[in-house]
């Protein structure tokens, strides 16, 4: 048995599935996950004593790379005057300067522990703020796992939700109404079907948990219209595409302005965190100050904040995403070429350092023409990659990630693995 094997039978024992979130478990790919013991710059190096180029990032944080030597400098100052307080402290007003600097819609801001505790927060908000239950969220678009938001379309897309997991109440489900991205014909019906109800529309505005989906001209720009004139608000989770595609998201590069903003992984450097900001007139409804409750034990905690500025001021100095965007175009150009050679459908839709990778000749638009995609191709292309060196997500349905450390031969020689592994399906 490998080390990662005998790792992972250990792990069995007593973790449930030998993991703390799922997606690691390689259920979807098939095979058993390897344990990393440490990482550096593009590189992940396993308990196995191999070396794996990284195209995961610890799903988005590591935009610099893993162990950037600034950001383990930050926390290692930090560090040295204790790991948490319970107090204010004066980094969590410095990273909520720098966020309100770089995202112009959030005047205000809130930092918790998790992007699920961002997005969670957010809705009862918006919940709070607007005195409405109900909330919209698009099929395919995955925003941590609170009850509200663990839920999948019902029948008809006018009708409530059901619950996407065990454990959440009906109830609960029935608040929820799930509907295709990239309509706005569904949008409206939802809105005339349940006049005044609506507190939110919550969404990815690049939905990345189903692959990769890029919003149709002029969708995201109905959502506004629309939440304007009924008064719903705007939510955009940002958890993964803040700080990623730009320095103010997915917001800047389409020139939307939500009413709030989830935010998450980067602004943590690596470390535990999350956030959520927006408009100061609904932000001042959260207590201390106004009657939405929302609280954490470790929300501001110094390491993760010091860690975070280090990371925002980074990218601010360096401004990356334009080199990071031509890096994700020649891993798409890579993987294209390569399928047209094998007469493989392939559909690569990139953004900046983000790209997904879908075995189907259907465009894809939304959840139900993703799931066209060949699943059990993409897990022979996985291992394929995998055998050959490169770390790709361990799921048809989500998306990968480059860093400013892949620049180089990093990208050069993932590109050709990859391109060998297409060769050989
Ligand atoms: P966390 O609670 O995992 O910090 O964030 C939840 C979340 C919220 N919103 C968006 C847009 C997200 O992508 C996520 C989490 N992303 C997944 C990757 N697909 C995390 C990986 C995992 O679950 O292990």
């Amino acid at each position: 048995m490998t080390r990662s094997e005998q790792l992972f039978e250990r792990a069995l024992r007593v973790i449930p599935g030998g993991v703390n979130s799922p997606v690691r478990a390689f259920r979807s790919v098939g095979g058993t996950p390897f344990f990393v013991t440490s990482a550096d710059g593009a590189m992940l190096y396993t308990a196995d004593g191999r070396q794996l180029i990284d195209f995961v990032c610890t799903w988005g944080p590591a935009i610099l790379g893993h162990n950037h030597p600034a950001i383990k400098a930050a926390i290692a100052t930090a560090l040295e005057n204790g790991t948490s307080f319970g107090t204010p402290n004066p980094y969590e007003v410095e990273i909520a300067e720098l966020i309100v600097r770089f995202v112009p819609s959030i005047r205000k801001v809130r930092l918790c522990n998790s992007g699920t505790e961002a997005t969670m927060s957010a809705i009862r908000l918006a919940r709070g703020f607007t005195r409405r239950d109900k909330i919209i969220k698009f099929a395919g678009c995955y925003h941590g796992h609170s009850d509200s938001l663990l839920i999948k379309a019902g029948s008809g897309a006018l009708t409530h939700g059901y619950p996407d997991s065990a454990g959440v109440p009906a109830a609960f489900a029935r608040e929820t109404i799930i509907l295709p991205f990239n309509d706005p014909a569904a949008v409206a019906a939802a809105f005339a079907a349940n006049p005044d109800q609506i507190a939110g529309i919550i969404l990815e505005p690049y939905p990345a948990n189903v692959g990769l989906i890029l919003p149709e001209p002029g969708f995201l720009a109905s959502l506004r219209t629309q939440c304007t004139a009924h008064g719903t608000l705007l939510i955009f989770d940002e958890v993964m595409t803040g700080f990623r595609l730009a320095r103010g998201g997915v917001q800047e590069l389409e020139g939307i302005t939500p009413d709030l903003t989830t935010l998450g992984k980067i602004i943590g450097g690596g470390l535990p965190v999350g956030a959520f900001g927006g408009r100061a007139d609904i932000m001042d409804c959260l207590a201390p100050l106004g009657p939405v409750y929302q609280a954490g034990t470790l929300s501001g905690n110094p390491l993760a904040m010091a860690a975070g500025i280090a990371a925002l001021k980074l990218l601010e100095e360096s401004n990356p995403y334009p080199r990071l965007n031509r890096l994700g175009r020649e891993v798409q150009d890579a993987l294209l070429a390569a399928a047209r050679k094998k007469g493989l459908p392939l559909q690569v839709p990139q953004v900046g350092s983000m790209f997904a990778v879908f075995f189907t000749a259907t465009p894809v638009r939304d959840y139900t023409t993703a799931l066209t995609s060949d699943a059990a191709l993409f897990g022979r292309f996985f291992h394929g990659c995998l055998d050959r060196g490169v770390y790709l997500p361990p799921s048809a349905y989500e998306t990968a990630f480059l860093s400013t450390a892949h620049e180089g031969t990093a990208v050069a020689r993932a590109c050709q693995i990859m391109t060998d592994a297409i060769a050989a399906l």
